[in-house]
């Protein structure tokens, strides 16, 4: 059942086809799905910077970035933690055609991340909700509690060559740029923009 009046979810209900071009097909979302989920415009840019290989996705939430990886690289493992949101991630990749190409694995990326090889690693990671963009700088420190941005990069790091992240707007770059020139090997940075209509959605950062 769509709340169409609740007020934070009748902002992302009118974006609903740019979040899913799909969505009349029976789309399915719950709270922090529609505020977390990657427009699919974006995630068939973050799909198209993936490569072809194996993929996964260490938060998979409904499912927005795991479809478009589905449909262009060899497989892909979705995980999320949240049981229910990933049925619905199952659903929604079944309308587009592509349940079929994607594991979806309910638990803790952190627990089974040393389990997992792949060509690249991509996360969405919660933000904190919505209020993200009240600092003018987003902490990365302050992300996903008691881990943070740079565990995110060191467990991924173990897993593929290609560690891609995606976040808030308002992220601090002088962090990111920590990230990777403190691993080891020293990792390559991009930090890419992604503008949808004119405005800016998001960042993605690439190591
Ligand atoms: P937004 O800031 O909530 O929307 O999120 P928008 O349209 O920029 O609104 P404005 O009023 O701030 O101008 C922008 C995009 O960021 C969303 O469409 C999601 O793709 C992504 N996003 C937002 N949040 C709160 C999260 C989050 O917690 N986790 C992840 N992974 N993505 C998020
Ligand atoms: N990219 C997704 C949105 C991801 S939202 C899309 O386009 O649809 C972030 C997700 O991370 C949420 O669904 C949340 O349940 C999940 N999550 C939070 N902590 C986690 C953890 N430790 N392991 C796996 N998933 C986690």
């Amino acid at each position: 059942v769509i709340d169409e009046d609740s007020p934070i979810i009748s902002k992302y209900w009118h974006q609903r086809y740019l979040l899913f071009s799909r969505f009349d097909h029976g789309i399915r979302m719950d709270e922090e799905g529609w505020f977390s989920v990657t427009p699919e415009a974006i995630a068939k840019h973050h799909a198209l910077r993936c490569g072809d290989g194996i993929v996964i996705d260490l938060f998979a939430g409904v499912g927005g970035n795991a479809i478009q990886f589905a449909r262009r690289c060899q497989h892909v493992i979705a995980i999320d933690i949240d049981a229910n949101r990933l049925e619905y991630a199952k659903h929604n990749a079944a309308i587009y055609g592509v349940d079929d190409n994607i594991d979806f694995i309910n638990g803790d990326s952190f627990s089974l991340a040393s389990k997992l090889k792949a060509d690249a690693v991509f996360m969405s990671p919660p933000w904190g909700g919505p209020a993200y963009s009240k600092v003018e700088k987003f902490d990365l420190k302050t992300m996903l509690k008691p881990h943070d941005g740079k565990s995110l990069f060191d467990i991924s790091k173990e897993i593929a060559a290609k560690v891609v992240m995606f976040l808030p707007r308002n992220v601090d770059v002088d962090q990111l740029a920590e990230i990777s020139s403190r691993a080891s090997p020293p990792r390559a940075l991009e930090v890419e923009k992604n503008f949808l209509n004119g405005r800016l959605k998001a960042v993605t950062a690439y190591f």
